[in-house]
């Protein structure tokens, strides 16, 4: 007998479209859409699917893509073919042309149709939740922060997060977007940069000169002029190699809570990048599954309409363990579902380990050195409580 069980009192929606998993950016390249397929797989084999409403997203039109992006850009995009040798790292073209088909952004087979299914699935969790429909939206192919209006960055094309906030900011005042992906959510803070309808929170790696994107500094936090209302709404927490559950629940909670308390948000749109996790092929940070589901039982609890995005995440056994779990505490079914993956799981093998919890040690081997002194989060902490006071709901 299964354990989980409807109704709950709230409802989850989940959203997603078989045909965007099947593209692919190159044998060697970090993003394989794939690694939604193992995820899926892994949440249904738990049962999941029978405590939400599932839905195949369908693709964004061109006018919803240009509710954030230039139509410059969109037709480029919409025409470009594939190139017959694909990049490497080494063969970057310094005159890309809205910054496409270099090694990060490669122009592949169907990559028009990609996009716009993520977009599509993003826009079909926001307008579930303005609806009322879903208290909680679920859409692990979106979750693309680095795109720009007019330019392609970082493995992102379409700016699906951006065009979900757009639609809603139609209904509700005010919406906060919070964005645990190691890397700085750039796109997103610059597009929502001049409003005071948009809080930003980005945590990630930073280092400016090693680590992709190089922005999201402490005192970024906003242009800072007289006449814009956005100054103050953008909060960075850069953090170093190698951060902990224990320490990234506590910066995560502080100040999330007070932001919440301060800005008071109608809606939570959560970024959950699984390449926050230890292990990760393009990470750097020692969290484990707990960890980052912890933040998104910290976000359900307010219960503020909230959506979940995908993101980031390279080691896909990781992000498919991650991703589940997130689901499984959206349904609420976290305290009872079985940490032993399901026997029935397809590609039980890709999981190596037959748990949904590997310890650090499973994951590395050595776990990687933490190099967040607990001082250096405490004058975080001690930044974003001052940069607060300047920000009123
Ligand atoms: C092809 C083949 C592309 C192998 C890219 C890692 C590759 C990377 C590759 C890679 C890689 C980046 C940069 C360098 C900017 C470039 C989805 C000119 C082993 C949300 C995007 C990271 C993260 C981009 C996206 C970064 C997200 N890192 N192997 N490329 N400079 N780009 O550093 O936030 O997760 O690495
Ligand atoms: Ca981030
Ligand atoms: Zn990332």
């Amino acid at each position: 007998e299964s354990a989980i069980t409807r109704p709950k009192g709230y409802n989850v929606s989940f959203h997603c479209n078989p045909d965007m998993e099947k593209h692919h950016f190159g044998m060697t390249h970090p993003m394989k859409p794939w690694r939604l397929t193992l995820s899926k797989s892994l949440i249904y084999s738990y049962g999941m699917s029978f405590a939400m409403d599932n839905y195949i997203s369908r693709a964004a039109t061109y006018e919803e893509l240009a509710s954030f992006h230039s139509t410059d850009y969109l037709d480029f995009l919409g025409t470009v073919l594939p190139e017959p040798v694909p990049r490497d790292l080494e063969n970057q073209n310094p005159d890309l042309k809205f910054n496409l088909g270099g090694s990060d952004c490669p122009l592949f087979d169907g990559l028009y149709d990609y996009c716009s299914l993520s977009a599509g699935g993003a826009l079909d969790a926001a307008r579930k939740i303005t609806s009322k429909q879903s208290d909680i939206a679920i859409a692990w192919g979106g979750g693309l922060h680095h795109a720009k209006k007019a330019e392609a960055s970082g493995f992102c094309y379409i700016n699906d997060i951006v065009i979900a906030i757009l639609e809603l900011l139609r209904f509700y005042p005010r919406v906060l977007y919070i964005d645990i992906d190691v890397h700085h959510g750039d796109g997103v803070e610059e597009a929502f940069f001049s409003t005071d309808r948009v809080m930003t929170v980005s945590f990630h790696k930073y280092d400016p000169h090693n680590f992709f994107p190089g922005t999201g500094a402490l005192d970024d936090n906003g242009p800072k002029n007289e006449h814009n209302p956005g100054a103050h709404h953008a909060v960075n927490v850069p953090l170093n190699d190698g951060i902990t559950d224990e320490q990234y629940d506590m910066l995560f909670n502080s100040i999330i809570g007070r932001i919440v308390e301060k800005f008071r948000p109608s809606a939570i749109v959560l970024q959950c990048g699984a390449d926050s996790l230890a292990g990760d092929r393009l990470g750097r940070f020692n969290l484990q599954v707990q960890g980052h589901g912890a933040c998104v039982k910290f976000c359900k609890k307010f219960g503020l309409p909230l959506i979940l995005f995908g993101g980031g995440g390279y080691t896909p056994r990781n992000v498919a363990r991650a991703w589940t779990y997130e689901t499984s505490i959206a349904v609420g079914c976290q305290d009872n579902i079985s940490p032993v993956l399901p026997q029935h799981t397809p590609w039980r093998d890709q999981f190596r380990q037959d748990t949904l919890f590997p310890t650090l040690e499973q994951i590395l081997g050595e776990p990687r050195q933490n190099r967040n002194p607990q001082k250096r989060l405490q004058e975080i902490v001690q930044h974003i409580s001052e940069q607060l006071r300047f920000v009123q709901a």
